[in-house]
């Protein structure tokens, strides 16, 4: 490369990842043919449209490749439509909402502190400003469990359009029968934010939302899914012209999506990321990606009991899949801000997040969240977790001793280079 500053960084960044552990469930490592596919001259091409229906020419290979990619989506989720284009997760989100609704109308979504995600209706986001965002949560803290009495009894109350079953900070698994059995009885789209989860539902690791009925799902493509980042909507129904405007029918959902993403919400699609979403989503058809999906739940699992062990105090007392949340004030009296970067400082990276009833503010909230799709791409085995718990013990307990907290980063970088980036491959 030319730009020796940008290489520098490049270089820099891929050192990093290299030497240190990453622990942010949200994030993960791509395989060369991602990157390969992200970095090649579909970069240079305007395709808005879809496939066979495009506005400017030179369209020979974007047809394809976009089919490609949305049949590879559909074999994956077994769905009847998959829409590529989103360019991450928000967008995915803010055009379903867009298809399904009208100004006013209202939605019903997860807690925000209980686990929910910003763009499902945090008062400053624009789809807050829109709709009326009104919320089921947990019940019982100690197990996670949540209160589907309360949400049957607000949907009845609210008559919410859509009811959205997802997170991006929750550690258990959700009822689908019992969303789709509420959803039928008040009459709502059933929509799955499984931005979080789809690597391992593609993995069949956990349930797939659709086979309960959902109508909808909106995913990004970059965290379970190990993809290039980007977003994804998934959609039974009847495939229509989007040139045409359908009814609102649940039937016509995926052409109102389609509508929406374009020229509803975004111009024109990346298709060097439709390439590498391509790619992913033919990864994730492998029958190792289902090996894949399954390690990654035993290790989050057993990280999640080596650290309690260690006096660790998670929320809802241990995960069902990728993600741990840990409430650092009752572990060891710090906020989540600070363990972030005392374990910064050893090479382990993880977030500090909101928990539950949090008294904190979310810039300096009580929680830690880790998840471990990233560390089991790099070939960490459950037996590692016990390293990994250890490491964040002794960090966080000699915080103020800096001796120690070198030691522990030179055990961690020499640990972590034995493992190398599956695109070093
Ligand atoms: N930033 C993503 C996460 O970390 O969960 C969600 O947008």
């Amino acid at each position: 490369m030319k730009d020796k500053k940008v290489a520098h960084l490049i270089e820099a960044e891929t050192k990093r990842q290299r030497v240190g552990l990453e622990l942010i469930p949200s994030e993960n490592y791509v395989s060369a043919d991602v990157l390969d596919a992200l970095g090649s001259v579909f970069t240079n091409k305007y395709s808005e449209g879809y496939p066979g229906k495009r506005y400017y020419g030179g369209q020979d290979n974007t047809d394809p490749l976009e089919q490609l990619a949305i049949d590879r989506a559909k074999q994956l989720f077994g769905s009847d439509h998959a829409n590529v284009q989103p360019h991450s997760g928000a967008p995915a989100n803010i055009a379903v909402y867009q298809a399904w609704l009208e100004p006013g109308d209202t939605v019903m979504a997860m807690k925000l502190d209980h686990g929910g995600h910003l763009t499902h209706g945090h008062p400053i986001t624009s789809s807050a400003k829109l709709y009326n965002f009104v919320r089921y949560g947990i019940k019982d803290l100690e197990t996670g469990e949540i209160d589907y009495e309360q949400m049957r009894e607000v949907a009845l109350k609210e008559k919410p359009k859509i009811i959205l079953a997802g997170f991006s900070g929750y550690p258990r698994n959700l009822d689908y029968a019992k969303f789709a059995e509420i959803g039928k009885e008040v009459g709502a789209m059933l929509m799955a934010d499984m931005a979080h989860i789809a690597g391992l539902i593609a993995g069949k690791a956990l349930p797939n939302p659709l086979d309960f009925g959902f109508h909808v799902i909106t995913s990004t493509t970059h965290k379970t899914l190990r993809g290039p980042r980007g977003g994804l909507i998934l959609s039974n129904g009847k495939v229509t012209n989007p040139l045409k405007a359908p009814e609102k029918t649940l039937e016509n959902l995926p052409t109102l999506i389609d509508r929406e993403v374009f020229p509803g919400f975004q111009g024109g699609p990346h298709m060097h990321t439709i390439a590498a979403k391509g790619v992913a989503f033919n990864e994730a058809l492998e029958p190792d990606f289902q090996v894949y999906a399954k390690q990654i739940i035993a290790n989050a699992s057993r990280l999640a009991n080596e650290l309690m062990k260690r006096g660790f105090k998670l929320v809802t007392n241990g995960t069902d899949n990728h993600l741990i949340q840990i409430d650092m004030t009752q572990s060891f009296k710090i906020d989540g801000r600070e363990a972030q970067e005392i374990l910064d400082t050893i090479g382990l990276t993880a977030n500090c997040n909101a928990i539950p009833n949090d008294k904190l503010p979310p810039f300096r909230p009580s929680g830690l969240r880790l998840g471990t799709p990233a560390i089991t791409t790099r070939g960490l085995k459950e037996d590692d977790m016990e390293k990994v718990a250890e490491w964040m013990k002794q960090a966080i307990k000699n915080r103020k001793d800096e001796k120690i907290l070198n030691t522990l980063s030179i055990e961690v970088k020499e640990f972590a280079s034995r493992f190398p980036l599956p695109s070093d491959n």
